[in-house]
């Protein structure tokens, strides 16, 4: 049985991931913070179904004593690192965070699977923010990266540590450059999410409006089980590579907002007043993925379209409300 570690598995993608390796027979480990390991109902609802088939373990991954300390202890094949501060942010106040985060909790896991697990696969999770105000689109593994956030060189330093480990210590280090993907489990602060949560309130009469910033802000969203299939398919090659995954469609704020309103027959125009306090001071313009590597070298291809899970999104929020108690929202 394939032993696998999962660095933030409570999240979106590392709870996807988690079913998908207990369906293939996986004995399953995942990090969370310690204040999260007695509240997994709060911290984690997406894990609770499958809790009793996961090995909780609790660290603060930028420590690299604990790191060293659990890995000697659990010795994965595979490990999946997926714990990061994932909101872009531009605020000073968060600049060390998502350093400490992003770059120093890599190196922690990396030397410390360096020292006491050598021979594990390691996923590393990059994004398409490494490219930020991209020169070229669509971007592939080749396009330089001019990265215009903290989050984007947290992630791009990283990045490149991963590769130094692949290349100086001979580590199998896989790293994925994923755009946005989206699915009923993403976090509300992220504008997908936001808006179907407006939507299901709309439908239902609690709200009759969404606060937005820049509605012509532009993305390449995909589905995020799609993404994290992908990752595992990284994981199986025999050499280690590093492979964007996107869909390579462009759609904008606006364009979610159309497709969100219609599934209940509405026109978003009616609901959408813009906030300048959301707008963001140097967003990125034409991020657009080419997948190509990835769909020749691991034959991966996305399932489901934009508008099948946006549709999606939307009747699992109308579905939370509709099943809730009205003073629980
Ligand atoms: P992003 O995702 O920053 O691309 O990072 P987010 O959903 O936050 O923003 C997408 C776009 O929507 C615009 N926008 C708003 N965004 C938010 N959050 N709230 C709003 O009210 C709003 N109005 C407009 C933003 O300006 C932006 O253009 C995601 C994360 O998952 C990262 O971790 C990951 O690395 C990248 O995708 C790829």
């Amino acid at each position: 049985m394939k032993k696998v570690l999962i660095t933030g598995i409570g999240g979106q993608d590392g709870s996807y991931l988690a079913e998908l390796l207990l369906s293939k027979g996986y004995d399953v480990h995942g990090l969370v913070r310690k204040k999260a390991k007695n509240n997994i109902e709060n911290h984690h609802i997406n894990l609770i179904p499958i809790i009793n088939n996961l090995n909780i373990h609790t660290a603060a991954i930028e420590d690299n004593k604990s790191m060293l300390e659990i890995i000697r202890k659990i010795k994965p094949d595979e490990c999946y690192h997926l714990a990061s501060s994932s909101f872009v942010s531009y605020k000073f106040s968060d600049e060390a965070i998502l350093l400490k985060n992003n770059f120093i909790a890599t190196h922690s896991l990396l030397s410390a699977i360096k020292e006491n697990s050598p021979s594990c696969r390691v996923y590393f999770a990059g994004s398409s923010e490494m490219f930020g105000d991209a020169r070229i689109s669509p971007q592939n593994e080749m396009t330089p990266f001019n990265p215009r956030s903290v989050y984007g060189i947290s992630k791009l330093a990283a990045f490149h540590l991963a590769r130094n480990y692949r290349e100086r210590h001979n580590i199998y280090v896989a790293a994925g450059i994923l755009y946005n993907h989206e699915s009923v489990r993403r976090g509300a602060q992220f504008v997908t999410r936001k808006i179907t949560q407006s939507v299901a309130k709309i439908y239902h009469g609690i709200n009759n409006f969404v606060e937005l910033g820049d509605i012509d802000a532009k993305r390449d969203w995909g589905y995020a089980p799609d993404f994290v299939r992908a990752m595992y398919m990284m994981l199986q090659q025999d050499t280690p590579q590093d492979y964007v995954i996107a869909t390579g469609q462009v759609r904008s704020v606006r364009d979610f907002l159309r497709t969100a309103f219609a599934v209940i027959g509405q026109d978003y125009k009616k609901y959408v007043k813009i906030n300048k306090d959301y707008f963001r001071p140097s967003e990125v313009i034409d991020l657009r993925g080419d997948a190509s590597k990835a769909q020749k070298e691991l034959g991966w291809m996305p399932t489901k379209s934009f508008d099948q899970f946006v549709a999606e999104m939307v009747q699992n929020d109308i579905d939370i409300i509709k099943n809730k108690n009205i003073d629980d929202i």
